[in-house]
């Protein structure tokens, strides 16, 4: 056996170490978006594969028998590509779904479908908007530059972004509430925008948001093909064909 663990998050995380401690023979990787990824306690490649084809190519040149995609949820470019190749090269591929987050007691969440529509959902009149989103989508928000805009990035960007009113704060989660309450407050954060990514690593915002009672954006993950889905560890080593009682 030899796994391709596409990774890239907190669960990418937690299944790279069960592996490791498992000995189980499997490849960590990373895009390559940030310029300092956590060390994995795998052998780790960096950088994409060169569309479907050139990851074809990789996998059957890798030998790899399994292929585990536990990117995020917005990652959908990747995760097609995966049930492609998995598809041309007759290998079994399972995703790790993490729930999305629901909107609970005292939360005040406005569902959008995309990145585009969160843009349309923001109000007229200025506000004060915690984009929570990342760098890569920035730019389609240059349309309502009278905003003011804070943004959490995991690395400082080169050149200049494309909001005029733009206030960076370089951080890398897992985020606390605390640490996120505190934010909020300093910058008199009066609207979140989010991406519905649900997991641990990402969720404080929205808890220190109920709290505060601040209004929140949600933007719908994307829908992909459908695949073979595992939601705990178990259920990746079961696709694995590992005894779950692996100590998971
Ligand atoms: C490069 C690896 C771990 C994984 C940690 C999770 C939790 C913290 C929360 C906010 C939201 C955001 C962003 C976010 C979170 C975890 C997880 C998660 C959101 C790292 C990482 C890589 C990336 C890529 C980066 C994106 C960006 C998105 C920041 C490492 C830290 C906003 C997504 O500058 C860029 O190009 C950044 C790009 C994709 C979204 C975007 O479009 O900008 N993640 N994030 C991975 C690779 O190269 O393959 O650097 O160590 C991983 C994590 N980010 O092991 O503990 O699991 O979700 N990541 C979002 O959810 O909206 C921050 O600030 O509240
Ligand atoms: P994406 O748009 O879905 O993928 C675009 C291209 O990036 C892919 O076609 C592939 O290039 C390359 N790629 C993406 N993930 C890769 C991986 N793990 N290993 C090797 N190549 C990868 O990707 P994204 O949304 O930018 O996410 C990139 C990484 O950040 C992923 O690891 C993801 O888990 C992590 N991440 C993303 C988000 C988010 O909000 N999108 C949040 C947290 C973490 P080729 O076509 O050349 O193979």
């Amino acid at each position: 056996m030899r796994v391709l663990l596409l990774g890239g998050t907190t669960e990418a995380t937690v299944i790279a170490r069960h592996f490791a401690d498992h000995g189980i023979d499997a490849i960590y990787s990373y895009a390559g978006r940030t310029s300092a990824p956590v060390a994995q306690p795998l052998p780790t490649r960096v950088g994409g594969f060169g569309g479907v084809e050139g990851l074809a190519a990789w996998l059957a040149a890798e030998r790899i028998t399994h292929i585990v995609d536990a990117t995020h949820p917005f990652a959908a470019g990747m995760s097609r590509n995966a049930i492609d190749a998995a598809a041309a090269t007759g290998l079994p591929l399972c995703g790790y779904a993490r729930a999305p987050w629901d909107a609970g007691e005292g939360d005040d969440w406005t569902h959008v479908a995309d990145i585009a529509a969160a843009v349309d959902a923001l109000p007229e009149e200025p506000c004060r908007i915690f984009l929570a989103i990342g760098r890569q989508t920035l730019s389609a928000f240059a349309v309502k530059p009278w905003h003011q805009y804070l943004l959490r990035l995991v690395d400082r960007p080169e050149g200049r972004l494309p909001l005029p009113d733009a206030e960076i704060v370089v951080a890398r989660g897992p985020f606390t509430e605390a640490g996120d309450l505190k934010l909020l407050k300093s910058r008199r954060v009066n609207l979140i925008v989010a991406k519905n990514s649900g997991g641990d690593g990402a969720r404080a915002k929205l808890d220190a948001a109920r709290a505060l009672r601040i209004p929140v954006i949600m933007i719908d993950r994307p829908v992909l093909p459908p695949r073979r889905i595992a939601r705990d560890l178990p259920g990746v080593m079961a696709f694995l064909g590992h005894p779950a009682d692996l100590g998971v």
